[in-house]
């Protein structure tokens, strides 16, 4: 254990942790142990000054988990490593009560009162300050349970110890943060000070974070309205009369000023508004629609001897408008600044040990946002405001809302998951939870809407608190009932949300039915399960015996897919269609190969299917692909791996989803042409060549059209698909003049779709009775292509460089990847690439741009593919201009 820490603990004791009105600090640090080491009396340990020398040192905020792993005691490198983290940890230590303690000095100043503030504890706590009881197990529960705590009577002058033991965590019995059947469970189900606690100062008014609502809609004529409210709490003995002062500024500076005055009672807490006009607002848009503009919003509160009590938390908020309504199919559709908005988004994963790191949460946004993606959905996996800012910032929609299948759907009608039944107290655990979550969204336009159950709908008392709560709190964003639409409270009505499947592998027509998930309506939580992997991440966390299983054991369980107990805890669906329509795989490279055209496919197909039909007779209204990333890393339901690597089903996401595109309708061969801007103006060309295996051309078609804004239309058919003989590839291009290419599409496709059988769907996929046979593609020879490097360029924080790719033959260059890797041929991360895992035509040349944080050194770029030879090329440096 760690004995250097205490001299930490003494150095940090001497700094006032606050000292003035306004003032609010995070507890900086804790001393972490098990109950099974200490005393049974905590209250005494609770006491300043004792000898914490055998205890772990850990972070502000952090699971019993994260904080062993930041001491050594576990390494998340080696637990991630096959099933060593089943075999190398004793869980039963986490079935007891851990315990966080720290000391901090505060001078107590007259007239002044100090509050302590929690965001949720993992399960449940009780919270001591020098030997008092703050809070119980009974008051203090859950993972999003936050709350306000007065403790001025508590404190000394001087040095002070605050103590919180963390109970165990039963994700059917708490309201924690579950993983349900995502992956295996981290050793301590998350228990602990997963978030930070504070401790605020203030004269004898107290004032909530502020919240602000405009009245902005779509146009406006000159200003718009905003309405900043604030809670104000008097905390004196007689009523007093509080000055509250408000200053908005815009991004470029320009300051909007509000006041209120009101007289507040004894003891009362009341809601208080100011109204403030904003001239010429800079309106906030989603990354594909626009700029990001955001204002910043302080409150402070002063009382009657010209005295400042207390200075609210600063929030930055944007100016725009989110709305949803159900369509005459009952399917939810959103608006926004009264736009219609397809969502494309995906389901978000926190780290399996509830670590957050705000460097690594923007890069996944940047992935988010470099596929194309517009929305995250983050079911139960709120985290902290950090993300939301980010996404603010960054033009990234979230869809949060509360978890499925555990304690947080308990509810009697609820046949399908265990989540211990609700009973009276749960309910307030709800209405604190909803509260302090409302508070924390409210201000940030990144959120699109709360969705207050998942697979099942919540009881109308629930629903009741849960509504009241977010609009006690002026959330301006849709509620909506639930993901699925198993039934619903008559307060919201149906979701207009369908969650029926797919979970796991379908092939890609699945998606232009009108079955089931297929691209109509809402889809939830669907897609084909994919997310395969390449070798690079692989082997950092399988042994080669896993290895081996995976390619070799077709039909075997594996522990870094699902949970054991879960439907897709083996690739037996997936490996099923792989073996059929590309052949038994001969290697683990050849599995590789397949696996990442089959994922490619998958992502594309969906994607491009709900885009294609968004203006359709029963329009395809969103999507949020299952997953976006894994808690750890997965084998499967991921669009990137837990290293950030990108592969097949990335790529085949990042095609699908481009602003103005050309779509394959795997069905009946149609040609969509999709536009998810708002400013497509203009002419378009769209090329179509479909080639066979050996380069004939089989059709060459040149077709036009005019442009057109945030739509799609069905523009013709590849005519005779009826005719190929084995395979075909098939080459969609939407050019808008000589040197505008909008997209660039390649498929390969046969004669005869797969044919599914619909009516024997199961809840996670629907079985072909007859694959399309692809085998074909492993018989062409191999094509030559040249690569090479083209200009580069970078900033102190980006390199950029383009790599040219040449078909030298008369025959397709077929599914191409490209790595970026350093010296030592490790993959450099994250590496954003134009475009991957592209095929060519005959002697047909492709620029690429990859580009990569400028403080990794990348080297090499390797190149492999279906029927090209494997090469690498040096990247140089010796022609680099600046961006
Ligand atoms: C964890 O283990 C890996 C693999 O053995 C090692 O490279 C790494 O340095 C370890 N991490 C820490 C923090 O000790
Ligand atoms: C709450 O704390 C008491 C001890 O004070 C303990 O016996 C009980 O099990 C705790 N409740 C839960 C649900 O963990
Ligand atoms: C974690 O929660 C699950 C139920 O979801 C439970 O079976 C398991 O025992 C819990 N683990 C610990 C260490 O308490
Ligand atoms: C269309 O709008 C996008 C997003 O604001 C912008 O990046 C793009 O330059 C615009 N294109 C044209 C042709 O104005
Ligand atoms: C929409 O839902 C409502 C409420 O369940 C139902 O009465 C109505 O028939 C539904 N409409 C359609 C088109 O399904
Ligand atoms: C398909 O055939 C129709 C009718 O002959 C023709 O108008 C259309 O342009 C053809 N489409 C393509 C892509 O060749
Ligand atoms: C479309 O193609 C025609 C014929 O090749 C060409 O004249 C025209 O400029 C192209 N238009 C656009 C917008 O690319
Ligand atoms: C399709 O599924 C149904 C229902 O399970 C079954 O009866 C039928 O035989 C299946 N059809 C084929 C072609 O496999
Ligand atoms: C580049 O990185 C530095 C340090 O990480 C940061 O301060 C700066 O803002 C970055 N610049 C850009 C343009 O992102
Ligand atoms: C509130 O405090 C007064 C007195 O310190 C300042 O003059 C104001 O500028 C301040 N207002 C805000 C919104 O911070």
């Amino acid at each position: 254990m760690r004995y250097l820490s205490v001299v930490f603990s003494l150095a940090a004791a001497s700094a006032q942790l606050v000292s003035s009105a306004g003032e609010s600090a995070v507890i900086p640090g804790w001393y972490l142990q098990s109950t099974a080491n200490l005393p049974t009396n905590l209250s005494s340990l609770s006491l300043a000054g004792a000898n914490v020398s055998e205890w772990y040192r850990v972070s502000y905020r952090g699971t019993v988990a994260a904080g062993l792993i930041e001491n050594g005691v576990y390494n998340d490198t080696v637990l991630f490593f096959s099933d060593n983290l089943e075999t190398l940890v004793d869980y039963s230590e986490f079935e007891i009560p851990w315990v966080y303690r720290e000391e901090f000095n505060i001078s107590t100043g007259k007239d002044q009162h100090y509050w302590l503030n929690t965001n949720g504890i993992t399960s449940r706590a009780d919270i001591y300050v020098n030997g008092q009881t703050v809070a119980t197990n009974d008051t203090q529960v859950g993972s999003y349970g936050g709350h306000r705590y007065e403790i001025t009577d508590y404190l000394n002058d001087g040095n002070n110890c605050i103590l919180i033991t963390a109970y165990p965590t039963n994700y059917l019995r708490d309201f924690a943060m579950g993983f349900v059947d995502w992956n295996p469970y981290p050793f301590d189900n998350g228990t602990g000070v997963w978030r930070e606690v504070s401790i605020r100062q203030s004269g004898s008014v107290t004032l909530s974070a502020p919240r602000v609502t405009t009245d902005f809609e779509h146009t406006w004529k000159g200003s718009v309205t905003a309405v900043v409210r604030v809670d104000v709490l008097n905390s004196a003995n007689a009523s007093q009369n509080v000055i509250l002062d408000t200053v908005i500024a815009s991004p470029d500076g320009q300051q909007y000023f509000g006041t209120a005055s009101q007289t507040i009672g004894p003891g009362e807490e009341m809601t208080v508004p100011m109204i403030v006009a904003i001239h010429d607002p800079q309106v906030w848009w989603p990354a594909q629609w626009g700029s990001q503009p955001l204002y910043s919003l302080k409150v402070n509160a002063t009382v009657s001897d010209g005295s400042l009590s207390d200075i609210a938390e600063t929030r930055s908020f944007g100016i725009r408008h989110v709305t949803s309504y159900r369509n005459g199919y009952n399917d939810t559709a959103f608006l926004v600044n009264g736009y219609p908005f397809l969502v494309l988004g995906a389901g978000y994963s926190a780290d399996i040990f509830y670590r957050f790191d705000t460097d690594r949460a923007r890069k996944q946004l940047q992935l988010v946002l470099d596929m194309g993606l517009n929305t995250i959905r983050l079911e139960g996996k709120q985290e902290h405001p950090e993300l939301y800012e980010l996404a603010d910032e960054m033009g990234v929609f979230i869809m949060a809302g509360w978890e499925c299948c555990d304690k947080w759907e308990g509810w009697e009608y609820n046949d399908e998951a265990d989540g211990v039944k609700w009973t009276d107290p749960d309910y307030a655990v709800a209405n604190a939870s909803m509260l302090h979550e409302a508070a924390a969204m409210q201000s940030h336009p990144s959120f699109l809407a709360f969705l207050v159950g998942s697979d099942f709908w919540p009881d109308d008392r629930a629903t009741q608190i849960y509504v009241d709560a977010l609009n006690q709190y002026d959330w301006p964003n849709p509620i909506i009932a639930s993901a699925a639409e198993r039934g619903y409270p008559d307060l919201l009505g149906i979701s207009g949300m369908k969650m029926d499947g797919p979970y796991d592998w379908v092939p890609n027509n699945y998606w232009w039915y009108d079955e089931l998930g297929a691209a109509f309506g809402f889809g939830s939580e669907l897609g084909s399960g994919v997310g395969t992997p390449e070798m690079g991440s692989l082997t950092k966390f399988l042994s080669e015996r896993d290895l081996d299983d995976m390619w070799q054991e077709p039909d075997m369980g594996l522990y870094h897919m699902s949970t054991n107990v879960s439907s897709f805890y083996d690739r037996s669906i997936y490996n099923e269609a792989l073996y059929n329509k590309y052949g038994a795989p001969k290697s683990l490279e050849d599995y590789l190969l397949k696996a990442q055209i089959m994922d490619y496919e998958a992502t594309r197909s969906q994607f491009e299917a709900f885009a294609a039909r968004k203006t359709d007779t029963r329009p395809a209204t969103g999507m949020i692909y299952w997953m976006l990333q894994g808690a750890w890393p997965n084998l499967h339901w991921q669009l990137f791996d837990y290293y950030l690597a990108a592969a097949g089903s990335y790529y085949g996401t990042k095609v699908g989803t481009r602003p103005e595109h050309v779509v394959y309708g795997y069905k009946d061969s149609s040609i969509y042409v999709v536009s998810h801007a708002l400013n497509s103006t203009g002419s378009r060309n769209v090329t179509v060549d479909l080639i066979s295996l050996n380069g004939s051309t089989l059709i060459h078609a040149d077709l036009s059209m005019d442009a057109f804004p945030n739509s799609a239309h069905l523009l013709d058919y590849v005519n005779a698909t009826n005719e190929i003989e084995d395979v075909a590839f098939l080459k969609l291009v939407l050019s808008g003049g000589a040197d505008v290419e909008f997209s660039r599409n390649v498929y390969w496709i046969t004669a005869q779709n797969d044919v599914m059988n619909w009516t024997n769907s199961s809840w996670f996929s629907t079985p072909v009775t007859e694959y399309a046979d692809l085998s074909a593609l492993f018989s062409m020879p191999n094509a030559s292509i040249g690569v090479s490097m083209g200009d580069s360029a970078h900033t102190d924080n980006i390199t950029a460089a383009e790599v040219i790719l040449e078909n030298q033959s008369e025959i397709p260059a077929w599914f191409i990847r490209l790595v970026l890797v350093d010296t030592n041929g490790k993959e450099v991360l994250p590496a954003l690439w134009s475009d991957n895992y592209v095929t060519l035509f005959p002697n047909e040349t492709l620029k690429l741009d990859v580009s990569w944080n400028s403080s990794l050194s990348a080297e090499q770029i390797w190149v492999s593919g279906g029927n090209v030879a494997a090469q690498n090329v040096s990247i140089g440096s010796s022609s680099r201009r600046r961006l």
